[in-house]
């Protein structure tokens, strides 16, 4: 099994997440800044596949050698799935929470539901393939925690916003963490 692949992302929480799943697993997760690509392709996929397609071809054209990128957010049952694959521009940098908590403040506690999905593709000589994971949970009522990223303060998985949660329980659970995962199961046949 292959023991180096480049994460094809701009993301240094999801490189941290990346290497925290994978490295005790044996494979080294280099940045692509790190592999020397530097870019930044549209995004412009119609899902998340597409788009992680999109950034791992992009960068799998520099480097040619194993390659995955992640194409993630959160989408909410009250606003129909929104804001989905526009997670990372719905809202500046930093004000993703306040602007959602607002969108979502009457709303009842019935009607909070929420997930965040990842999908990851995988690109090397062989080709590609795509895994995904899932996180249900729901939309707090105000941010609470301050670990993780994004939306992490107002998503609550159980009893717990994932932003009060350890960088390891968060693994264990989130969408990145299941989509890792069988990543790793893909990759470990793959070798075999
Ligand atoms: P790259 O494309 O360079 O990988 P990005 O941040 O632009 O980085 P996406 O296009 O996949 O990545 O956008 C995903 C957004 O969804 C991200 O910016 C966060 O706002 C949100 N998101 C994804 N995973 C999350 C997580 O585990 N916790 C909180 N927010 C998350």
């Amino acid at each position: 099994m292959m023991n180096n692949i480049v994460f094809a992302t701009n993301n240094e929480n999801k490189l941290r997440e990346a290497r925290e799943i994978l490295s005790p697993l044996g494979i080294e997760v280099i940045s692509q800044r790190e592999a020397g690509a530097d870019c930044d392709p549209e995004e412009n996929g119609i899902d998340f596949a597409e788009n992680a397609l999109i950034k791992a071809r992009a960068v799998y054209e520099i480097v040619k050698c194993p390659v995955i990128a992640d194409d993630s957010g959160l989408c909410v049952d009250a606003l129909d799935g929104r804001p989905g694959v526009f997670s990372a521009r719905y809202a500046p940098k930093g004000q993703e929470c306040t602007k959602l908590l607002s969108e979502m403040k009457d709303i009842p506690d019935d009607k909070r539901g929420a997930y965040f999905k990842c999908t990851i593709a995988y690109i090397d000589s062989d080709g590609y393939f795509t895994v995904s994971g899932k996180c249900v949970g729901k939309i707090d009522y105000e941010e609470h925690g301050t670990n993780g990223f994004g939306y992490d303060p107002i998503f609550i998985y159980g009893d717990k916003t994932l932003a009060e949660m350890s960088a390891e329980d968060k693994n264990k659970i989130s969408h990145r963490g299941n989509a890792l995962q069988r990543l790793y199961d893909e990759l470990k046949k793959k070798g075999e």
